[in-house]
């Protein structure tokens, strides 16, 4: 079996975490491939899929064409929940959400980093001790992507959670350029869009969050 490539440890990515959604995509009439590839030439610090349609082969294949276009970019590619997928497709990481397999378990079989979705502080302090890499923590602001979405958490939310986690804190939920200084100024070192990304011009949107949330912020690398 063929390898993931190396991105480093989730600790030093900064900036823009893409998120591409094909019902999302669907509703905004632009192509997942497209829109990948215009985030990337954008800029980005991590891609993943966010795949929630039923037909398993079309979401491997949307994977493998993501990873091919990430490798080329050097961006760590993450598969959103499923883990099966994430190995088939190579990817470099795994996001799982709290009712997904449990992170320990997606250990055994997979040596990349493992993110896990957090909407609590309780949440938040377990994930370390589950063995997640990183996490994220939402909705911090009102979303109208995710169906069901937890109690947003707000920016001093966001806050409560960076300072009581060692782990890096993607804050996650309506996320658009303006807030990125809100994001940036909670200390969370990444900031996940979906919605915001499917725009006329997702390149400039993605150029635009990415720079925004690096902007000033220690560490950075574009
Ligand atoms: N988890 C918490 S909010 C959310 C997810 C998957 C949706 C984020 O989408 P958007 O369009 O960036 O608000
Ligand atoms: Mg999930």
């Amino acid at each position: 079996m063929k390898t993931r490539t190396n991105q480093g440890s989730p600790r030093t990515w900064r900036g823009l975490y893409g998120i591409v959604d094909p019902e999302v995509c669907a509703r905004r009439q632009v192509a997942p491939v497209e829109l990948t590839a215009a985030i990337l030439q954008g800029g980005c610090a991590v891609l993943q899929l966010r795949d929630k349609r039923a037909d398993d082969r079309d979401a491997l294949a949307l994977a493998r064409a993501m990873v091919a276009l990430c490798r080329e970019a050097n961006v760590p590619f993450v598969m959103n929940d499923r883990i099966d997928l994430a190995l088939l497709c190579e990817a470099d990481g795994v996001h799982l959400g709290q009712d997904d397999l449990p992170v320990a378990e997606a250990r055994r079989i997979f040596d990349g980093p493992i993110g896990l979705s957090t909407h609590d502080l309780t949440q938040v302090r377990a994930a370390e001790a589950l063995g997640a890499d990183l996490i994220g923590f939402g909705p911090v602001f009102e979303t109208v992507t995710k169906t069901n979405p937890d109690p947003t958490v707000g920016v001093d939310g966001l806050r409560a959670a960076v300072q009581a986690s060692p782990l890096p804190v993607v804050a996650i939920g309506g996320v658009d350029l303006e807030r990125c200084a809100l994001v940036r100024s909670a200390g969370a070192p990444l900031a996940a869009a979906i919605g915001a990304l499917c725009s006329d011009d997702p390149q400039a949107s993605a150029h635009a969050m990415h720079g925004a949330i690096l902007d000033g912020m220690q560490g950075a690398s574009a």
